[in-house]
């Protein structure tokens, strides 16, 4: 049957606007479906090339890390963990991996804190984890009160909002304390006065390489402020006035405004640009705090110190849910010099649902380069790409 070429001619042309629809639907893949496949904006994820420990001078067992007085290498730091009794067998799985992994050759202190006293049980079980001294402190109450300056009524409005929006724990006062603590307060403990640096590590987490150096003197030795493993977006909504209230704060204080800060990390729009819109100016990228190597000198300088009031007055710990993370990722990108943002690509980790896994012989238990676990629009979570674009890595 002879077909008449003007409809020959619309067939075809209907054809080609199909292939093209599901182009444009099913052809273009934005986000990695697992390990191997490439990111946007990030060629080859720097985790699948062979990973090694840091250059640079590093200190080892052979240098004295017996446990107590003995241990005459190790530095003042120490591993640090806000924790519930509740949360009793997740932090001892925690404290399992990491003297698996690191502590047990090291023996630097843990120091655990709470907001009630630590159980018995707690104190006991978590001390036989590990040959190194455990502390158990409990926060000062005017640590963890709810500030005088905030209206509950407006905290219980907004917390509807926050769980209209479904951000986590929004509603859950403890957790808004929590970030406010872990924002501002947890270094001015007494406990940690004669402390330098701390290793953040929550219940659940899991560490999966072998780390042979002491960490802590490579963060004193290579003048570090700051380690990380992950680095993520976070939901715009969490902030809305975060950026804004930065950017007073900055207006009367562009003296603490680091000459090699990180300012384009913090504002990126090129990538998920619906994010930093709704955030007003901020990508949302972070350093995911649940992991961090720091040295507390950072928080006790007198730039934090007046940006973490800033933003304590302004009540967004509360009427919004502005989490450490990017308070802290924050204040860094913008009063330290980036360079002092360190890395630790060497460091095997998971929180749930996210990982560093890097690709060594040292590492065991997670899947090399995998970001997530979870379902796959995670990745799109993942904002390394931008810091290694910042920093010159991709
Ligand atoms: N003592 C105490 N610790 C808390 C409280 N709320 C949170 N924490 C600790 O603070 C850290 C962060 O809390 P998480 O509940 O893990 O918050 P998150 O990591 O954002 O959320 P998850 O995805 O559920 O892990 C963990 O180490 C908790 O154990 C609290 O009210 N009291
Ligand atoms: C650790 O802190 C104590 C008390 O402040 C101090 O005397 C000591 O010199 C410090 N040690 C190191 C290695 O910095
Ligand atoms: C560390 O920083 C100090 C002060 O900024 C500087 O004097 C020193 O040379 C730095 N050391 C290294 C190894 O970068
Ligand atoms: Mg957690």
């Amino acid at each position: 049957m002879a077909i008449a070429r003007p409809i020959r001619v619309l067939g075809l042309l209907a054809l080609g606007l199909w292939i093209f629809f599901f182009y444009q639907v099913f052809g273009r893949t934005r986000y990695p479906k697992g390990p191997g496949d490439t990111l946007e904006h990030m060629d080859r994820d720097p985790n699948l090339d062979p990973t090694g420990e840091p250059e640079g001078i590093l200190h080892r067992v052979e240098e004295g890390y017996a446990p107590g007085p003995e241990g005459t290498a190790r530095i003042n730091a120490t591993l640090l963990s806000l924790v519930r009794n509740e949360e009793i067998d997740g932090i001892v799985q925690a404290m399992q991996d990491l003297e698996r992994t690191w502590n047990s050759k090291f023996n630097y202190p843990w120091t655990f804190f709470n907001d009630v006293p630590f159980t018995e049980e707690f104190k006991r079980r978590t001390q036989a984890q590990t040959k190194a001294e455990c502390r158990y402190e409990l926060i000062p109450k005017e640590h963890w009160a709810i500030p005088s300056w905030i209206d509950m009524e407006l905290f219980e409005e907004s917390a509807k909002i926050l769980q209209e929006n479904d951000i986590q724990y929004g509603s859950m006062k403890s957790y808004h304390q929590m970030c406010r603590w872990n924002s501002g307060l947890f270094y001015k403990h007494p406990a940690l006065e004669h402390m330098q640096y701390y290793w953040r590590v929550e219940p659940k987490v899991h560490f999966f390489c072998d780390v042979d150096y002491d960490v802590f003197r490579y963060m004193a030795d290579h003048n570090k402020t700051y380690g990380f493993t992950i680095n993520l977006y976070d939901a715009p909504q969490s902030i809305p006035q975060l950026w804004p209230e930065t950017m007073k704060f900055i207006a009367q204080h562009s003296e603490y405004l680091h000459e090699n800060n990180a300012m384009n990390w913090l504002t990126d729009s090129d990538r998920r640009p619906e994010h930093n819109l709704k955030a007003n100016g901020y990508s949302t990228c972070h350093f995911w705090s649940n992991f961090e190597i720091a040295d507390m000198n950072f928080w006790r300088s007198q730039a934090y110190e007046d940006y973490f009031n800033h933003l304590d007055r302004a009540g967004g710990f509360f009427y919004e849910r502005w989490g450490d993370a990017p308070v802290h990722s924050i204040a860094l990108g913008l009063f330290e010099d980036a360079s002092k943002i360190h890395w630790f690509r060497d460091i095997g980790y998971q929180h749930i649902p996210y990982f560093n896994c890097p690709n060594s012989p040292k590492c065991k238990g997670c899947v090399t380069g995998r970001f997530t676990d979870g379902e796959s629009w995670l990745l799109k979570e993942d904002c390394r790409p931008n810091w290694f674009k910042f920093v010159g890595m991709g």
